[in-house]
């Protein structure tokens, strides 16, 4: 059987912060302990259909919605970990109303934001799944950290990232220098480098986003998305739909195989005015990564996702993120 010999996810974390002599090895050291949580996660989440973990918790999250045994699992994992890692002073996580603390003395000088399981209506139904995290250096100076050094924009975020529990366990993440992809070997335990220097395809060939809603979509919207499915030679047109509903999923896809993802605001449902996803734990740690791989990320209305200043913690955006080109083309159906 192949064993890869190659670089793994710990080598080139250490060979990068070699680059940066000024660095004391706190963000290496952060990313090592979210690389464990999600091998844990993986593990688990692996034996979903043997071990007693598939279906409700009882429990319902901030959201309103109802928590899986998985995602607290996760959100737990995660938790726990990064509570006495050393390198953060506050936290934040999806299923979570407030802010988490971490443990007294051992506060550290990054904040992170999490979702511990994206997809979670994929979970019972053996769908790809994924956490995503992004992280930010802390505004206040020293101690406990608070909901101030968690709001701050996408563009000032230090690293994120996600990992994505898929046919195969991958952690993609960026430092700002560019997208790496790590392939976990169960058998060894590893992350090993398989998708170096990820560039996105500048234009693409799927469009995703949940048809289903398209009603409740503002008009300018729904004709960017019709556009997409006429037939035009030269942009490769019409598009392929495809939607799994795990964004992580989604736009892992398209991030290696090139296309647009949208999440629009439901301007009729009064349930989701801005849409469903979320700025601090979805949508600004995957705008960083699309740009580092040369793509973009904007609201439907146009504004630069990494540019939203956050107002709270669990604040929602429209979202459309792809391909350079295609929402270059975007914008001009939004302006
Ligand atoms: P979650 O974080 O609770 O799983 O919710 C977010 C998910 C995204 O992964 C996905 O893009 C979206 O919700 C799917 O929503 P819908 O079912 O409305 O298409
Ligand atoms: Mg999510």
């Amino acid at each position: 059987m192949h064993r890869p010999l190659g670089i793994t996810v710990i080598r080139h974390i250490v060979d990068s912060q070699r680059l940066h002599p000024e660095a004391t090895g706190d963000l290496s050291g952060l990313l090592n302990e979210l690389i464990v949580a999600g091998k844990t996660i993986s593990a688990e989440v692996n034996m979903a259909g043997l071990a007693d973990v598939l279906g409700m918790s009882g429990k319902t999250n901030i959201q309103g919605e109802e928590v899986q045994k998985l995602d607290e699992f996760a959100n737990n994992t995660i938790k726990k970990r990064m509570a006495r890692c050393g390198y953060l002073c506050i936290m934040a996580s999806e299923e979570e109303e407030d802010v988490i603390a971490v443990k007294e003395g051992y506060e550290g000088k990054y904040t992170l934001a999490f979702d511990p399981l994206d997809g979670s209506s994929n979970i019972d139904v053996n769908v790809n799944i994924g956490t995503i995290f992004s992280v930010h250096r802390r505004k206040s100076a020293s101690g406990q950290g608070g909901l101030g050094d968690l709001l701050q924009k996408g563009s000032e975020q230090v690293a994120a990232g996600y990992i994505l529990y898929g046919s195969s366990t991958m952690m993609v993440f960026t430092t700002g220098e560019g997208v790496q992809g790590f392939t976990l070997d169960p058998s060894v335990g590893e992350f090993y480098l398989s998708h170096p220097d990820i560039r996105t395809p500048e234009r693409g060939k799927y469009l995703s986003a949940n048809e289903g809603n398209s009603k409740f979509w503002m008009e300018n919207v729904r004709a960017y998305i019709d556009s997409l499915k006429e037939e035009d030679k030269e942009k490769g047109r019409p598009y392929s739909a495809r939607y799994i509903g795990s964004l992580v999923a989604d736009f892992h896809r398209n991030l290696i195989a090139g296309g647009i993802f949208a999440y629009p605001r439901d301007t009729k449902n009064p349930e989701k005015p801005y849409g469903k996803l979320r700025l601090l734990y979805e949508a600004a740690p995957l705008a960083m990564l699309i740009e580092q791989a040369g793509g973009r990320a904007v609201t439907d209305d146009g504004i630069n996702i990494l540019d939203i200043e956050p107002s709270e913690l669990h604040e929602r955006v429209p979202l459309i993120i792809g391909s350079k080109l295609d929402v270059d083309e975007a914008e001009t159906f939004l302006k």
